[in-house]
């Protein structure tokens, strides 16, 4: 199965290093700068609790963001993951666009709720499914990712034709469940992203705000008190919009789980805060923003997270 992960980033590597290690998977990273030179020139350590693992160069093949496609994978590709900030899903939707076979299908496992369209859009819906990963990873340096919560990968159709049982999403399942990086279908992916969306707003604002990792926001019961009621406002708004969302007491529970699962990770928009780069806030948060916005209702907590991060993302240019 030929495989290209677009955006090789913390979650990106995390997917392409426990992939190499399926013989039947080929791989094609697309990355930025000096992350492209160090995957191509020397490879990945992938750090886990256990022994860190090293994947040589040779495992896959690499090419940096605007760089020609090889022509062995143009129009070749069976499956086209998106990995990259969600600042780049136009730029790389019609990077998998090119890639794609005829047969071939799309995932997105960036955070956010919109990254489906734009790739239905490029893609087409037939060749898009909807998906999300609850695994936390930290990108320690060029060619280093630290593999910091065990999660799931949940994937499920969006609008299109394929199922489960489409050959090649069989197969990609099947892969992903020898590399133990834990796949699920749901038959109900649209709840499933949003849930990824509300656990998002309650973690990723306040973590790195508080320059945290994601287990403080359950040790803290002041952090954890701002963490709930930031998701459970959200997740009225979800309602709001027609989002059969479950019940307050179970969008807490697994709350909780994540935070434990995922306790010794940096989130993602803590280690774009430190990398001093636009951080994820308007696909989070400020996506919750805007649909209140719609539906004539206030978000102030939600809010205040966007001004604030956006005030540190600023002062951070300066
Ligand atoms: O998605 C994440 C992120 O960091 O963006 C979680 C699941 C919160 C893990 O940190």
């Amino acid at each position: 199965m030929k495989c290209a992960i677009l955006g090789a980033g913390a979650i990106g590597t995390l997917v392409a290093a426990q992939l190499s290690q399926i013989d039947e998977v080929e791989l094609l990273l697309c990355s930025r700068r000096e992350q492209a030179l160090v995957l191509a020139a020397i490879g990945l350590r992938l750090e886990t609790e256990s022994m860190p693992t090293s994947i040589p160069a040779s495992r896959w093949t690499v090419v940096e963001f605007g760089e020609t496609l090889p022509s062995h994978w143009a129009a070749a590709t069976d499956v086209v993951i998106l990995c990259s900030k969600t600042n780049a899903s136009e730029e790389l939707s019609a990077v998998a666009a090119r890639l794609l076979s005829s047969e071939g299908f799309t995932i997105s496992l960036q955070n956010g709720i919109s990254n489906e369209n734009i790739l239905a859009g490029y893609c087409g819906s037939n060749r898009t499914l909807g998906a999300l990963t609850t695994h936390g990873a930290t990108r320690l340096e060029p060619g280093v990712t630290r593999w910091a919560g065990r999660g799931e990968i949940v994937i499920g159709n969006c609008g299109g034709n394929l199922t489960a049982g489409s050959p090649l999403v069989a197969e990609l399942l099947t892969h992903l469940e020898a590399a133990e990086l834990n796949p699920r279908w749901s038959e109900n992916i649209e709840v499933e992203l949003w849930l990824k969306l509300l656990l998002n707003c309650a973690i990723n604002p306040l973590a790195a705000i508080c320059g945290c990792n994601n287990g403080e926001l359950l040790e803290s019961a002041e952090l954890h008190e701002q963490s709930v009621a930031t998701m459970l406002e959200a997740a009225k708004v979800g309602r709001m919009v027609g989002i059969d969302l479950p019940g307050d007491e179970s969008l807490i529970e697994q709350l909780n789980m994540v935070l434990a699962s995922t306790a010794e990770n940096d989130c993602s928009m803590l280690q774009d805060l430190r990398r001093g780069v636009i951080t994820e806030i308007d696909s989070i948060n400020g996506e919750v923003i805007k649909l209140a916005e719609h539906a004539g209702i206030a978000c102030p907590l939600n809010s205040q997270l966007v001004a604030l991060v956006k005030g540190i993302e600023n002062s951070l240019r300066h």
